[in-house]
Order: structure tokens, then C-alpha cells, then sequence
């Protein structure tokens, strides 16, 4: 499968290249597996020693299968790396994050470390946001405040918003692992996405939103021949 060989390829090449003994920020989704595997494997062969601070539920169940030591951010505030996933990246490592629903935890450990790395196959290298990734861009919401959140969006910014719902998994709002509703924003032009970014945060009721600007050290991306595209 071409798109699991190239997230796997990015993975790789990003745990051998920035990983040392330390703190490591484990992110969230399909890709970060493959990152935990690698780093698994690198304290079992090289005797790596590294404490895994989790993104999510997910990253959490992930770091303890691996058998890796588990921490958490109030024990290790600051992190030596962090690799993470992500929607889509513009030429600029921009970043759409939060297709999993995660953004909030993802954005707070990769502000906390001294690198933040992102690791993605080819589907998610755009030149700008939008081209590839048509679900909008996540916003985490205080569930009470959904409906005043996004029609001050849409008065602010334009664009629709739709709250994330569960499906067949479950009836109801998708809630996020903070107990909050996520609204997906489309929104239609390229914008200035660290103008978008504070004003999303600005709105009462917001916790968090999925533009990561200015915040991405480098990106790996796999690629279907084979090889690994860098952006820095
Ligand atoms: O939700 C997230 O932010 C994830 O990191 C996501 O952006 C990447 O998920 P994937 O690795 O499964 O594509």
C-alpha cells in the first residue's frame, strides 16, 4: 500500500533523525504509529532511553503496547522533540491539524518542545491549504458554546462551519479527549492563516483550532517512489 509505505518511510526517517535519549511528545493519528514502532524498536537495538509524553488516548494506548516508559507533561514540561502527524502543510509548514480530533493536546506538546516534527505521506504536501484537505480546519469548542462559536465565525471569518458528528460509532457530537465538540470550518480563500489563528482563539468558547503556524521545525514527507521529501 503506497500511502502506508510512505508515512512508515517518513516515520522512520524522522525518529532516526531527531530522536535522542530524552522526553519525546508523541502525537496523534496513523502516522505517529509508525513512529512508535521505529522508536520501539531503537530502545530495544540501540538502548535509546526515552520517556513518551501522549497527545491523546490514542497516543497513550500506543506508547504503553510499545512497552515504552510512559510520562506525562506535568512530570516533563519541556520536551526535547515532538513528532506528529498532520492534515495538510502549505510550502510555509503551515499546518491543518485535528482530522483526528486531537489538536488541542497535539499543539500544546509541540509547543513544549525544542523541536516539533511532522511526518506525512504524500497526500498531505500542498502549496497551499485547501488543495488536499477539503474537511476545513478543526476547531475545539466548549460544547455549550457550539452554535454562538460558529455563526461568530462565519460572521468574522465566512465560510461554514459543522459540528463534527460521531456517525455509526456512536449518536451524537464527536467529544474530543478534553470533553469538548470539535466545529470543522471551511473556509473558502487562502487567508492569513496567523491572522486566522489568533482570531479563532479570540472567540469566548474556543479552546483550541487546528492552524499550527510557525511552529513546524521540519516536515518528512513519504512519497510514492520510495523517497522522503523535507521542508523546513
Ligand atoms: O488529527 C491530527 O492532528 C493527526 O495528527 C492527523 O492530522 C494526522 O493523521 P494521520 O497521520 O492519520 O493522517
Amino acid at each position: 500500500n503506497p500511502v502506508e509505505n510512505a508515512k512508515r518511510l517518513a516515520a522512520f526517517k524522522a525518529v532516526d533523525n531527531h530522536v535522542v535519549n530524552g522526553v519525546i511528545g508523541i502525537g496523534s493519528g496513523s502516522t505517529v504509529v509508525y513512529a512508535v514502532e521505529r522508536l520501539a524498536q531503537r530502545v530495544r537495538e540501540e538502548g535509546l532511553e526515552v520517556i513518551c509524553v501522549p497527545s491523546s488516548f490514542q497516543a497513550k494506548q500506543l506508547i504503553i503496547q510499545h512497552g515504552l516508559k510512559l510520562g506525562d507533561l506535568e512530570m516533563h514540561p519541556e520536551l526535547k522533540v515532538t513528532i506528529d502527524g498532520a492534515d495538510e502543510s502549505d510550502l510555509q509548514l503551515t499546518l491543518i491539524k485535528g482530522g483526528g480530533g486531537c489538536l488541542t493536546q497535539e499543539k500544546i506538546l509541540a509547543s513544549c518542545a525544542e523541536e516539533f516534527i511532522v511526518i506525512a505521506d504524500y497526500r498531505k504536501a500542498s502549496e497551499n491549504l485547501g488543495e488536499q484537505w477539503s474537511k476545513g480546519i478543526p476547531v475545539e469548542v466548549i460544547p455549550s458554546a457550539y452554535r454562538a462559536v460558529y455563526q461568530k465565525i462565519e460572521k468574522t471569518l465566512g465560510g461554514k462551519s459543522e459540528l463534527r458528528m460521531s456517525g455509526s460509532s456512536k449518536a451524537g457530537p464527536v467529544v474530543t479527549d478534553n470533553g469538548n465538540f470539535i466545529l470543522d470550518w471551511n473556509f473558502q480563500t487562502v487567508m492569513n492563516w496567523k491572522d486566522v489563528e489568533t482570531s479563532l482563539n479570540m472567540i469566548p468558547g474556543v479552546v483550541e483550532n487546528g492552524l499550527f503556524v510557525g511552529m513546524a521545525r521540519k516536515a518528512y514527507f513519504g512519497m510514492s517512489d520510495g523517497s522522503v521529501m523535507e521542508r523546513t
